[in-house]
């Protein structure tokens, strides 16, 4: 029965998968995991065939190769909205995302929350979110980026570029997927624009992001370079676009 979806998007992730989907079944026994594999050289992608073999609530996409994180999600969420899953997650593999956050952000997405959400993101920039071990310079870097893309683009949102969200599956349906370009780091603050832009209820729950112990980073300096240069086009875009229908 279709329900909940954890997507895991992984490239060279072999260190971290088996540990994160387990935290995942624990954490949320009725969520059902996709790993989006983008032939990972380490054999990510045969490691979950086989744990999939054995848990028929874990699902496998193999990719043809790297093409970054925002391509992986977007074919996970095609995958997802075909099955009729009611809410949609998106978690790193590397466990800078604790699974055992995720019945807070689920919770948010409930009818019954204060404001329920159509998208809940898993913030580290508000009160009662943290960070542990990360460098200052990487938190700096982190903190000046949301608050860039805040700024630039107009969105309520303190955490703009986390990876952690909860999405409800009617809402992101309605959003125009097709406009969603941005492939790499970028992406998701392309698609919290694209959300606000579309009048989603947008709620952020604190967590607590804890740097990957395993596995090597892929953010590079041109994923930074590529996510900067494109938030200040949409900032500029959307400021004359409102010109033009004077507001
Ligand atoms: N399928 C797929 N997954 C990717 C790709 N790039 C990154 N990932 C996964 O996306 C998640 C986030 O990537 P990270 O490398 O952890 O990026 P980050 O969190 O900004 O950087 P660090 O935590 O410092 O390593 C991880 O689960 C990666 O394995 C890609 O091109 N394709
Ligand atoms: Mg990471």
């Amino acid at each position: 029965m279709p329900g909940t979806l954890v997507v895991i998007p992984t490239f060279n992730e072999r260190e971290n998968l088996a540990a994160i989907i387990g935290r995942v079944r624990a954490a949320a026994p009725e969520a059902s995991v996709l790993v989006v594999d983008d032939a990972s050289p380490d054999g990510t992608g045969a490691l979950a065939e086989e744990i999939a073999a054995s848990d028929a609530s874990v699902h496998v996409r193999h990719r043809a190769g790297k093409e970054g994180l925002g391509a992986a999600y977007l074919d996970a969420f095609a995958w997802a909205l075909d099955r009729g899953y009611d809410v949609i997650v998106q978690m790193d593999a590397d466990g800078s995302h604790r699974p055992e956050d995720l019945p807070g952000l689920l919770h948010a997405l409930d009818a019954d929350a204060a404001t329920p959400a159509d998208l809940v993101i898993g913030s580290r920039w508000i009160d009662g979110g943290r960070i542990e071990n990360w460098p200052k310079r990487r938190e700096w870097l982190s903190r000046g980026g949301s608050a860039y893309a805040r700024r630039a683009l107009r969105v309520p949102t303190r955490d703009t570029t986390a990876g952690y969200r909860a999405f409800r599956a009617d809402a992101l349906r309605r959003m125009p997927l097709d406009d969603v370009h941005t492939r790499g780091y970028g992406f998701q603050v392309d698609m919290l624009w694209h959300a606000h832009e579309a009048g989603f209820r947008v709620v952020e729950v604190p967590v607590t992001f804890v740097e990957r112990e395993h596995g090597r980073s892929k953010m590079t300096i041109g994923i930074v370079v590529e996510a900067m240069a494109r938030v200040t086009a949409w900032g500029i875009r959307s400021r004359f676009a409102r010109r033009g229908t004077g507001d």
